[in-house]
């Protein structure tokens, strides 16, 4: 687990052995406490140099111990041992030297970075905070506003970064473990009085006060309830406060309290869960493993709106050739100029030249995406049109060419039968805007071949997007949960809730935007054409009397009500909420809204009654959970994970509640259960409230934590 040789003479070469990452697992501490132990007391030895196998320093603590018996030599007198070690310790850094691996290897004397290194402290990511040193010798060496920064955003800085900052001492081009060793040899005679970091004085700056009342600010408003970035705070400003120890015993208590919380179980399930989703299986037993992608060199997008924009830049950032194509010559321009400043913007903002500009062609015509390895269409959300280009590709492509629509609920079985290939047809399910959000939900149907889901799931990463592959039905994973949430929340307006209560308890939650402030942004228009083209919307909706039941299902018509005025959101500068004008973002409660849901309701018989958080979370999360089992129970997903994955990277569920499904773990599934029975008694005409067959299953059977629930679903489909 720590390999130990003597090299060069007279350096004790340590290195880490743990697969995939070198994680500091019992058995490496072990490791790692017996050969400093045996190169410090080897005579011969005058230097020792620590790195990690297979090009990686070290990713941190191993995460798959939390949560368990923690055995081995703990961390931190670990770490203390090296630094006070009397002969000189390097840090030989390849790959990464994140969370507990930087914490390592601030402990050492020196550290040597390789120029592709990336460096970190992302336990505020999991819940955590560097809990072996990090929050108090990071301070001491780079100073507190540089620490703040890296310790409560958990970002990774680049070698060239972290020089800068003076995290690392050199960076080296070639074998760092090689420059680091001729470093050791160089600098085993000299004293280490000025080289151990826990010894130095943490810098007090002026502002003192400031930055910390901003940074405590800064945090609370981008956390979202997340109580690990304001515990990483507190731990910096007792290292700038406190002597060392008295730091490292804050240090401790405060990761006391995070280690156990429930929202560090739920950061760590999202780590793990994200990384299970590219693990992906199909119902017909394909899977990741056994299914070889094709190379993707040419790709093409058909439409050029706001999401066909989007891809196409996301497309060319990986590097690829892109065949840009919109029929609209007037479009087309438009698009040609929006992308370009997209690309731009994005090299920019990364300090490149926009190379990717060169990337992209720009055609009105679709022949011209007769080479290309893929095409994604991204046209307008009508069936009749996208069937009809999805003709076309069939016609125009070479083949093998996979054919991959952009819809966000369409049938995309239905459009595979449009072309001689089914079998080369997947959605891609991108969220706005395409170039940012880093969801993708990959959509297969019964004929999608295993090739076309591979291909599809790695194109996603090569764009940076974290990919989930999910069945084919209407809305998918992500849509279809949605959309009983929005009609809880407009029930919740006809019962006595108003736009700014029912946002203000989802915001509470963790969400970003409550249900009517993101209506506003994305359109109320968005699901007027889709209620539209279901025959949902009542022609006399425009006298202000249309019914509320459709088929004896209850059915609320103020989001209907709101387009028949013109009221369709931010762009119009009016929604559930008014706007200063078209296109503004700020929202402000709208006395009109008010006065005309009090009219409704009074047309309609409702009386308002008052309405706490408390049920707006419950109707509204409950319902969506409730719809995630039934999901689940389809084998839309294959798991929970995936679900949870969708609704965090796409939806903005705040992340430390671990995703629906988790949640519904955590509040306890009797209790869902019992809450969605009881609004099904109140609310009979409205089916969604029928809590699902599997989750009184997981229920019957004792509630078993989430990663067993699979068993149980395998078990539901085998007696199907
Ligand atoms: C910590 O250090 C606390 C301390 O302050 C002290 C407390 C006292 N442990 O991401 P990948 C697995 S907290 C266990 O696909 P990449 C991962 O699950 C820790 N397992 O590779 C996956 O397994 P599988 C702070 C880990 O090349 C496999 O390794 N550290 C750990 O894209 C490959 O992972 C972090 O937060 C771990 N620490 O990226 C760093 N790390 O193959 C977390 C990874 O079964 N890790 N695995 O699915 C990372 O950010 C990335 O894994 C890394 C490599 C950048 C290292």
């Amino acid at each position: 687990m720590a390999q130990y040789t003597r090299v060069s003479g007279s350096v004790g070469l340590i290195t880490l052995q743990n697969p995939p990452v070198n994680a500091l697992s019992a058995a490496v501490r072990q490791g790692i406490v017996d050969t400093v132990k045996r190169a410090l007391g080897d005579p011969k030895v005058k230097s020792v140099v620590i790195c990690g196998q297979n090009g990686i320093f070290c990713g941190g603590a191993d995460i798959k111990e939390f949560g368990t018996n923690m055995s081995g030599p703990p961390l931190v007198p670990m770490i203390h041992a090296i630094e006070a070690a009397n002969k000189p310790v390097v840090a030989a850094i390849e790959g990464s030297a994140l969370g507990g691996g930087l914490e390592l290897a601030l402990g050492c004397h020196y550290r040597i970075a390789h120029s592709k290194a990336r460096l970190g402290l992302p336990e505020v990511s999991l819940g955590l905070l560097p809990a072996a040193g990090g929050t108090q010798r990071l301070p001491r060496l780079i100073g507190v506003p540089a620490a703040l920064d890296l310790i409560t955003t958990g970002r990774h800085v680049t070698a060239a970064e972290a020089l800068q900052l003076g995290v690392v001492d050199r960076v080296a081009e070639h074998s760092t473990v090689d420059a680091a060793v001729k470093f050791a040899l160089s600098v085993a005679a000299k004293s280490l009085d000025a080289r151990r970091i826990s010894t130095y004085p943490c810098p007090r700056p002026s502002d003192f006060d400031a930055l910390f009342e901003g940074a405590m600010q800064k945090v609370r408003q981008s956390a979202r309830g997340a109580i690990a970035p304001v515990a990483c705070v507190q731990a910096v400003r007792a290292a700038a406060t406190r002597p060392y120890l008295q730091g490292m015993e804050r240090e401790k208590e405060l990761m006391a309290t995070l280690f156990t919380s429930g929202q560090a179980r739920a950061l760590q399930y999202c780590f793990f869960a994200q990384r299970a989703v590219s693990k992906w299986n199909m119902p017909n037993g394909a899977r990741w493993d056994t299914s070889k992608p094709r190379p993707v060199h040419k790709a093409a997008v058909i439409g050029l709106g706001t999401m066909g924009r989007g891809i196409a830049v996301a497309l060319a950032q990986t590097g690829m050739s892109v065949v840009a194509v919109e029929t609209q010559e007037k479009q087309l321009m438009e698009a040609k100029q929006a992308v370009s400043g997209m690309l731009e913007r994005g090299a920019k903002r990364r300090g490149l030249t926009p190379a990717a500009l060169h990337k992209i062609s720009y055609s009105h015509d679709i022949q011209a995406v007769a080479d290309v390895d893929l095409v994604i269409e991204a046209v307008f959300e009508d069936m009749a049109l996208k069937k009809k280009v999805f003709q076309q590709l069939s016609a125009v492509c070479k083949p093998g060419t996979f054919l991959c629509t952009n819809t966000s609920a369409l049938d995309v079985d239905h459009l595979a039968s449009q072309t001689r290939n089914p079998e080369l047809v997947v959605g891609m399910h991108f969220f706005a805007p395409a170039h940012v959000m880093k969801l993708l939900e990959v959509v297969y149907g019964p004929q999608s071949s295993p090739q076309a889901v591979a291909t599809a799931m790695q194109l996603g990463k090569k764009m940076g997007k974290v990919s989930v592959a999910v069945g084919n039905c209407r809305g998918f994973v992500g849509n279809r949960m949605l959309k009983p949430y929005i009609e809880q929340a407009f029930f919740l307006l006809e019962e006595g809730a108003t736009p700014e209560l029912v946002d203000r308890a989802l915001e509470e939650f963790g969400f970003p935007m409550g249900v009517f402030r993101m209506s506003d942004l994305s359109g109320l228009d968005v699901g007027w054409r889709v209620r539209k083209g279901d025959g949902l919307v009542e022609s006399g909706s425009a006298s202000g009397q249309p019914t509320r039941l459709r088929e004896g299902r209850r059915y609320s018509p103020l989001g209907d009500l709101l387009c028949e005025q013109g009221r369709f959101g931010q762009k119009t500068g009016r929604g559930w909420y008014q706007y200063d004008k078209p296109g503004s973002r700020v929202a402000r409660s709208d006395p009109w809204f008010h006065s005309f849901l009090e009219e409704y309701r009074a047309r309609h018989g409702l009386v308002a009654r008052r309405i706490d958080h408390q049920e707006v979370l419950e109707r509204c999360l409950y319902v969506l959970i409730n719809e995630g089992f039934r999901i689940l129970e389809d084998g839309i997903a294959a798991g929970p994970e995936d679900i949870d994955i969708i609704y965090v990277f796409g939806y903005g569920w705040p992340r430390h509640r671990g995703g629906p499904m988790f949640y519904a773990g955590m509040v306890g599934l009797a209790t869902v259960l019992e809450r969605l029975e009881h609004y099904r008694q109140a609310h009979p005409d409205v089916p969604y409230l029928q809590p699902c067959s599997l989750l009184r299953r997981l229920v019957a059977s004792g509630s078993p934590p989430v990663h067993r629930w699979r068993e149980v679903i395998k078990k539901l489909h085998s007696q199907l």
